[in-house]
């Protein structure tokens, strides 16, 4: 059974994770309205990997017999000034994140809630591996600035990414 203390901030990131599927539809969105739709899948897939990390959150609290309680979720920024904004912005919104499941493995760790310890885990290596493909490609439209042949490039490249759910 998990503490009360620990089943609001898991429900709550329930809810981030929502909305983190929520501002990469939207990204997704303002993607395809530049007809660039490599990055719009790129966003897309993105999205279903937010709704796999809500959901394991979902499953995991069902096991451990706690109560799955979901929030509203709030509206997503649909107005970018560019591809890099776009990306800067989902680097942000990555970096924050994980400090919130920091704050719950902090939680987690006061507790010595050691199943959630556990489960958290695959969170944190997670943020890791998504962190760094944003900030590569932080880097990557940085180097091609305006060019349209490499933004061209780089579409073809983000068409090709696929959703594949974790195996564990
Ligand atoms: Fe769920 O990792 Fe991105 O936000």
């Amino acid at each position: 059974m998990i503490s009360e203390k620990l089943l609001k901030e898991l429900n709550k990131q329930i809810n981030y994770e929502f909305y983190s599927e929520y501002l990469y539809l939207a990204m997704s969105a303002y993607c395809e309205s530049l007809d660039l739709e490599g990055f719009s899948n790129f966003f897309k897939v993105q999205a279903e990997e937010e709704r796999f990390h809500a959901m394991k959150l979902f499953d995991y609290i069902n096991e451990m017999d706690g109560r799955v309680k979901l929030f509203a979720i709030d509206e997503p920024k649909t107005s970018y000034n560019s591809l890099l904004d776009v990306f800067e912005k989902a680097l942000d919104h990555e970096k924050f994140v994980t400090k919130r499941i920091y704050t719950l493995a902090d939680i987690a760790n006061e507790e010595k809630e050691h199943a959630t310890i556990s489960f958290l885990k695959w969170y944190i290596d997670e943020q890791v591996e998504e962190e760094s493909s944003f900030n590569k490609l932080v880097k990557r439209l940085k180097m091609i600035k305006d060019d349209s042949h490499g933004t061209y490039m780089l579409d073809s490249e983000l068409s090709q990414r696929t959703f594949i759910p974790p195996t564990e």
